[in-house]
């Protein structure tokens, strides 16, 4: 039986190597992909929050956890692929300037690829006149904007603008998240979409693009 309790426990210690052993048995014992990177991984970035939170954990310890959790999704990521459809987006993902969190939108970035989208991820502190120069250079369809800091958060808008300026809003759609974000802040900043995890981010984008 697949103990996610473990594996929380591993992720928040920072320890890659028992991740990794965890992630594995759990696959040998046909737990599903999704309930390994849910229950555990996810989960236990949640608890890291709130020991952030509450001082109970520092940045190195808060970076070794990120760590042990990309190290058990690097195990589970062609296993999440679901490549049935071949959607016509061509996305680009990044992370909004003045904000380094990235591990959210590598999952987004992945979940979207599994379904089709060509997707490039353009990193973290992308400012709005990068997103503008790689949706021309990318001939993007799909922007997608993450951010995990309520300071950062207006820069969402600030990039949207600078679309809208830009007068390429009108052939794209633009999809927000992060943990901070909310359904109501996404249509007050005027994007197209907004979904609360990656699975659901990765339905919205094949949607958008289904014929
Ligand atoms: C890991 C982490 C860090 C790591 C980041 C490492 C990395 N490579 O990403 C480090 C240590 C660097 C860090 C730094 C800081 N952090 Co930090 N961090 C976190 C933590 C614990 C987990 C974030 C995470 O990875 N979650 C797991 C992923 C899977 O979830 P997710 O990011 O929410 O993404 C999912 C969804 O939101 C959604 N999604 C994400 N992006 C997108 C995009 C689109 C388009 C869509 C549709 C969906 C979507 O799908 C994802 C997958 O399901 C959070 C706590 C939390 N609970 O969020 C704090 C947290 C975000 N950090 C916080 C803070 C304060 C900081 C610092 C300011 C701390 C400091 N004093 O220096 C710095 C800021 C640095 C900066 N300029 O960005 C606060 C923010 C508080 C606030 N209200 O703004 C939090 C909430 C912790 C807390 N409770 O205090 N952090």
């Amino acid at each position: 039986m697949f103990d996610p309790q473990k594996l929380m426990e591993a992720t928040i210690a920072g320890d890659s190597g028992t991740v990794e052993q965890l992630v594995r048995t759990a696959l040998e014992r046909n737990t599903p992909a999704d309930e390994i990177l849910n229950s555990g991984l996810v989960a236990a970035m949640d608890i890291v929050g709130e020991r952030m939170e509450n001082e109970d954990m520092f940045i190195p310890e808060v970076l070794m956890a990120a760590q042990a959790m990309d190290a058990g999704v690097q195990i589970l990521k062609p296993l999440l692929a679901d490549d049935a459809s071949n959607a016509k987006g061509k996305a680009i993902i990044g992370t909004v300037k003045g904000d380094l969190h990235d591990i959210g939108k590598n999952l987004v970035a992945m979940m979207m690829a599994s379904t089709g989208l060509e997707v490039h991820n353009l990193g973290v502190d992308i400012p709005p006149e990068e997103f503008v120069a790689q949706i021309k250079a990318k001939n993007a369809n799909l922007v997608c904007l993450s951010a995990l800091l309520t300071t950062t958060m207006p820069m969402m808008k600030e990039t949207i603008d600078a679309i809208i300026e830009s007068g390429l809003r009108d052939n794209l759609k633009i999809m927000v998240g992060g943990a901070p974000v909310t359904q109501s802040y996404a249509d007050r900043i005027g994007a197209d979409g907004f979904a609360p995890d990656a699975g659901s981010a990765a339905k919205m984008a094949k949607a958008f693009f289904a014929s």
